[in-house]
């Protein structure tokens, strides 16, 4: 049924690779294809990053974590950034595996982060609020912005990109912490920032969780016979995400040279990990889930399973999370619930390297 389904959908292959070696190649001009087509050109990183802590809370959380406020800086594009972060850390006397978390919100205490739960559980968590790197908007002048560059051009990047970025920045700095547990790195986001933390994962390879809650159109669902949002609806309510070039192929779904599945695949061999909520018909969790089995043949090429799906679309409240690969299926509407976080924490406290 699913094979059915998916040739329904037309999808353009993934280049066919027998070995790491001959797909790392293909993975190369494929990430070029997707950066040139749909999100811009990512700007090359910068040499480091600078941290200044500017307030450190040491009882955070009835004195169990601590909350640090800091502005990470670097130089790109001979040009000077710096945006603001938080950093949550629990006092344990281990490694901690971070969380890079986009966030919506500029409060920390945010209802759709459980913050407690996930320190409790071990992890620490880096929130970048989005709109401090850069606006949701079309203005490229204030934040990374100008980062983007010449936006009249076909392949500038737009700002999932910038976003993205961010996100790898923040991965720097992380990584020059002592308690970072480097090997079990994650990046998260929702919705938009769920597209955001696909394409950072798809570019970035130190992280070993690439985590998508509902990211729909252009995020984690196929685009060819996608319900809800279409590519033509996102690129004009939104044209200011993508590459100026995307909308060329609004209602022309069937001539892009990719799919979403190939965003997917490039997070090979690490950990995807995709959630869509049931009532989420805008994101079309059914696309959502047929592009993580159309991705996986990518991590067989690695001798790891991909997606260990049923042969059927999955119910409500079902799970598919043996395999490197996984997706669940929430009941319930658009947002990021806390069982969508305890899924998230239970697969990655399965699948952490040693
Ligand atoms: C919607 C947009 C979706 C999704 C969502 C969100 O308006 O159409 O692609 O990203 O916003 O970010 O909440």
């Amino acid at each position: 049924m699913i094979e059915s389904k998916l040739s329904d959908r037309a999808l353009p292959p993934l280049p066919a690779a027998q070995d790491p070696a001959a797909w790392e190649r293909e993975r190369t001009s494929m990430l070029d294809i997707l950066q040139r087509e749909e999100y811009g050109r990512m700007p090359a990183a910068p040499a480091g990053v600078t941290a200044e802590l500017l307030e450190r809370d040491d009882s955070f959380l009835a004195n169990r974590a601590v909350c640090e406020t800091i502005t990470l800086s670097f130089v790109a594009e001979g040009r000077e950034y710096s945006f603001p972060i938080r950093v949550i850390t629990p006092k344990l006397r281990r490694k901690v595996p971070y969380f890079v978390t986009l966030s919506f919100r500029e409060e920390l205490f945010d209802r759709y982060l459980p913050l407690e739960e996930i320190c409790m559980r071990g992890y620490g968590v880096a929130v970048v609020h989005y709109k401090s790197v850069a606006g949701d908007d079309d203005d490229f002048a204030a934040g990374l912005g100008p980062l983007a560059g010449d936006r009249t051009r076909p392949d500038a990047p737009g700002k999932i990109a910038l976003w993205a970025y961010a996100a790898s920045r923040t991965a720097d700095y992380l990584l020059t912490r002592p308690e970072c547990d480097a090997k079990n790195l994650a990046v998260i986001g929702h919705s938009r920032l769920g597209k955001t933390a696909l394409l950072c994962g798809a570019c970035d390879e130190r992280f070993r969780f690439v985590i998508s809650n509902d990211s729909g159109c252009s995020g984690a669902a196929i685009t060819r016979g996608k319900v809800g949002e279409s590519l033509g609806r996102i690129t004009e309510v939104f044209p200011y995400w993508f590459c100026p070039g995307y909308r060329k192929y609004a209602e022309k779904e069937t001539s892009l040279p990719f799919d979403q599945h190939w965003l997917l695949a490039l997070i090979a061999p690490r950990h995807l990990l995709v959630g869509s909520a049931a009532e989420d018909l805008w994101a079309d969790p059914a696309s959502e889930y047929l592009a993580c089995c159309a991705a996986s043949p990518a991590w067989r090429i690695y001798g790891k399973s991909g997606l260990k799906h049923f042969d059927r679309l999955p119910v409500p409240g079902e799970a598919c999370h043996a395999g490197t690969v996984g997706y669940h299926l929430r009941p319930g509407a658009h947002f990021m619930a806390r069982t969508d976080w305890v899924r998230y924490m239970d697969y990655i406290q399965a699948n952490r390297a040693k």
